[in-house]
């Protein structure tokens, strides 16, 4: 049976995890940790410890008591925030991975990482992204995700440490809003489209990105801790793709569902920057190779499932 920490737990990503987690894994084996003192509905049913991910005594502590084995560490600045304050985004994002790699080394558990499409540059081709290719960041955030792929792979060529993890596009969800990403618009328009049926988008039309539903998400955090490690070549930062739109193309399918939705842009030039050095489309042939990965939403079942999500969750 596995013994679970989400360190991060409080984010966009983490607390939806630890719901579906505790679903598969029980509820007591799944320790949610966050520096936050207030929980978040859906995971205040179960364990959870206030832990910062640059205490590491604190953090050897709860990982001996609990005797966990698998860890999966959500915790990051993100890029448009990482762009104000860059030695804040080195210091969370690589002092952070840093303590948890050496803990793992120690106390050999395995360590899920998330890499991101952030980790490419101006320089990588932006469309089908080779699974191995150029990846010169511009921004700190990228810098950190890049840094963060090599260490995983030098502390599991060096340690033998079970360090795992995908690059994930642009994650769209409906229960934590995402902070300060420069996806963020894509979880933005819906709200504003229930809300006020009108978004004014920081994105230029035209600039493509990939995003995911966070379902897929969680199916791909959890099926790459699942997967069978002899398979694995890549191991620290697999492309996974699901769908690629610009703003024009997720309005148009909003429309669909609210004709009356329109959309016009107030450019932030920072995200747009970051926007414009990302890839438009990854090719993710090697986690489907390696470990099964196949997503289950594209744009369409997406929006309909945001929208009436969303339109329950706001009539409240
Ligand atoms: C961001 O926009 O910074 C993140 C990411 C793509 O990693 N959502």
């Amino acid at each position: 049976m596995k013994k679970i920490l989400v360190m991060g737990a409080c984010g966009q990503i983490g607390s939806e995890l630890v719901v579906e987690l505790r679903k598969r894994y029980g509820r007591d084996n799944v320790i949610a940790s966050d520096i936050r003192t207030e929980v978040p509905q859906g995971i205040e049913d179960g364990p959870y410890e206030i832990l910062n991910i640059l205490d590491s005594d604190k953090i050897a502590e709860v990982i001996k008591q609990n005797e966990i084995d698998t860890v999966y560490n959500l915790v990051a600045v993100l890029s448009a925030v990482g762009e104000a304050n860059p030695k804040l985004s080195w210091d969370i994002n690589i002092g952070g991975l840093v303590n948890l790699l050496e803990l793992a080394r120690e106390l050999k558990f395995a360590l899920f990482t998330p890499s991101s499409i952030g980790a490419f540059g101006p320089e990588t081709p932006p469309d089908n992204t080779p699974q191995d290719t150029i990846q010169r960041p511009t921004t700190i955030y990228g810098v950190t995700k890049v840094s963060g792929e090599l260490l995983c792979d030098y502390y599991f060529n060096r340690f033998g440490v079970d360090t795992r993890g995908v690059r994930y596009p642009g994650i769209i969800s409906n229960v934590t809003l995402p902070g300060g990403g420069t996806t963020d618009y894509a979880v933005d328009i819906f709200y504003k489209a229930i809300e006020n049926g009108k978004f004014t988008c920081n994105i230029p039309a035209g600039t493509f990105m990939d995003m995911m539903y966070m379902p897929d998400a969680i199916k791909a955090a959890i099926d790459i801790m699942e997967a069978d490690p002899t398979k694995l070549k890549h191991r620290n930062c697999f492309n996974v793709a699901s769908m690629s739109f610009d703003p024009e193309i997720l309005a148009a399918e909003i429309k669909k569902h609210i004709p009356n939705f329109e959309i016009d842009y107030d450019i932030d030039e920072v995200r747009a920057k970051i926007a414009n050095s990302w890839p438009n489309k990854m090719d993710d042939s090697a986690a489907r190779e390696e470990w099964g990965w196949t997503p289950e939403y594209d744009l369409s079942s997406m929006t309909k499932d945001m929208l009436e999500v969303l339109s329950k969750k706001l009539q409240k």
